[in-house]
């Protein structure tokens, strides 16, 4: 196996993945892949793939695993050189965890940690209602959008823990506090 440094940053909606991904991929010279970002790139250039996103993201729903997967592929095969990568908002299922295992071990390379943002409930409403009020997202305006996001984050994405865990490769971080001090803590997980 190769020695890049490939994280996955998890968490709920609002637990500040893209946030600190943008202080990481300069602290240790990754690439960022946010399917997040790459999908409101896809609505924003009005793309038959970002017609199919748009619907389903302002709803709070996920949208389907073959359509990211298939963004991911790409943007790895464009990136051949990078010292490794930042996953933040992917894999958020089993079926993206179980591709995202193959995509990598195809390339000679494979998870290097699961980085886990642990902030409660309440906490991510605000962050996320308070981003809404200047952010211009659809999905952040809506109480009920972002309780469903919450939801579907409960239903489908947090049992990856357990999926890391099998792998030794899960570590769970205090997502509450200022961001510096969050950083840090992720900085030291990461060694
Ligand atoms: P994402 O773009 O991944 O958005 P997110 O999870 O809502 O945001 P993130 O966690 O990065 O935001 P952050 O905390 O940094 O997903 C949006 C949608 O895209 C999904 O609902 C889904 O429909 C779709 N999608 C994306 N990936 C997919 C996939 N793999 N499969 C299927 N569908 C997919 O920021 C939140 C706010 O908190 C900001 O305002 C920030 O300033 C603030 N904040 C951050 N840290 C803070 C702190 N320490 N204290 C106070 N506030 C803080």
């Amino acid at each position: 196996m190769s020695n890049k440094l490939n994280i996955v940053l998890f968490g709920p909606p609002g637990a500040g993945k893209g946030t600190q991904s943008e202080f990481l991929i300069k602290h240790f010279g990754l690439v960022h892949l946010s399917t997040g970002d790459l999908l409101r790139a896809e609505i924003q250039a009005n793309s038959p793939l970002g017609q199919q996103a748009q619907s389903l993201m302002s709803e709070g729903l996920l949208v389907p695993d073959e359509i990211v997967i298939g963004m991911i592929s790409n943007k790895l095969d464009a990136n051949n050189s990078a010292k490794g990568f930042i996953f933040d908002g992917f894999p958020r299922t089993k079926a993206q965890a179980e591709a995202l295992d193959r995509l990598l071990d195809g390339r000679g390379e494979e998870i290097t940690a699961m980085l886990a943002l642990e902030v409660p409930t309440a906490e991510l409403v605000k962050r996320l209602l308070g981003r809404g009020a200047t952010s211009g997202r659809p999905d952040d305006k809506d109480e009920t959008v972002i309780r469903k996001r919450i939801g579907e984050y409960e239903a489908k994405t947090a049992p990856l823990k357990d999926y890391y865990t099998a792998q030794g490769k899960y570590t769970g971080i205090d997502g509450v506090g200022g961001i510096d001090e969050i950083t840090a803590r992720l900085v030291k997980a990461i060694g």
